[in-house]
């Protein structure tokens, strides 16, 4: 079996040992990190994520695979995050409140570092309150949410409303990701843009600074 696989197939079955040995393995093989998260980690957890759908794996063992995830990202991240002496500028991530999904928020956050930008992750079930004082504490110059659940999707506009009363939505940007999440939801709610991916996250950010500097 190809060691991708042998990778998938332990995020799978939610085994974090042996996903990390493989990954170990694999690193030391010479695979890219880049294969290694996409052919590998996140091609486990999108079989997982139908499975989860049509309700042939449950919570605990969603559990497991996340934890199984995890312990694969932690070898491949320090890989990706190259040392980058100057900052491209600076993103407040987080997951919304009442939402305690952080995968694909992390995944952004690595990819964002690797491309050179700082990230302040605040983790996940994050209040609105929590995002206003990192937007007055760090100065970022954009704001990232992500939203796993359509319960709480609806905090990413309480949120930029937020912002607007305390006079801070001119300052930044804001993106918004997520599986339920659309380009349409963001324009509904007033954010700057949309990703479907990590790898898109940080084309966008790289565009609305861009756009940013020119105005
Ligand atoms: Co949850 N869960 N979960 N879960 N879970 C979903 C989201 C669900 C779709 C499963 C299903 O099909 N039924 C469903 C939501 C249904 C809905 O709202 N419509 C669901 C549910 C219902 C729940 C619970 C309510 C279950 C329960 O308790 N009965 C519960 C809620 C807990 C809570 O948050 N309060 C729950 C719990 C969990 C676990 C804890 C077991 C675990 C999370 C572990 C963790 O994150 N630490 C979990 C998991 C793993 C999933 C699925 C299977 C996989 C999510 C994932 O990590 N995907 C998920 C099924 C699915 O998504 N189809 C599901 C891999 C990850 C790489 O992708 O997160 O989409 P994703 O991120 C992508 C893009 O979306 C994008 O880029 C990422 C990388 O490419 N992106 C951004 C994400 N954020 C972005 C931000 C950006 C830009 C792009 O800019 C800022």
């Amino acid at each position: 079996m190809e060691r991708y696989e042998e990778i998938a197939e332990h995020v799978q079955n939610g085994y974090s040992e042996k996903a990390r040995k493989a990954v170990e393995a694999a690193l030391s093989e010479g695979c890219s990190p880049e294969r290694i998260l996409k052919e590998g980690l996140i091609a486990g957890m999108d079989v997982v994520a139908a499975k989860f759908k049509s309700g042939q794996m449950f919570l605990p063992e969603v559990l497991a695979v996340a934890g199984a995830m995890k312990a694969g990202m932690e070898l491949v991240k320090p890989l990706l995050v190259a040392a980058k002496h100057q900052s491209l500028g600076k993103v407040v991530l987080g997951t919304v409140r009442g939402d305690m999904h952080d995968i694909g928020k992390n995944l952004v956050a690595i990819m964002l570092q690797g491309a050179g930008f700082d990230v302040v992750d605040l983790g996940t079930d994050v209040r609105v309150e929590k995002f206003l004082e990192a937007v007055e504490r760090e100065h970022p110059d954009v704001v990232g949410m992500s939203a796993l659940l359509t319960t709480t999707m609806v905090h990413m506009k309480t949120v930029i409303e937020a912002l607007k009363q305390r006079e801070l939505r001119t300052r930044v940007k804001v993106i918004i990701g997520g599986a339920p999440i659309s380009r349409n939801f963001a324009t509904e709610i007033g954010a700057d843009g949309y990703a479907r991916d990590a790898a898109t996250a940080v084309d966008l950010v790289k565009e609305l600074m861009n756009h940013a500097q020119q105005q």
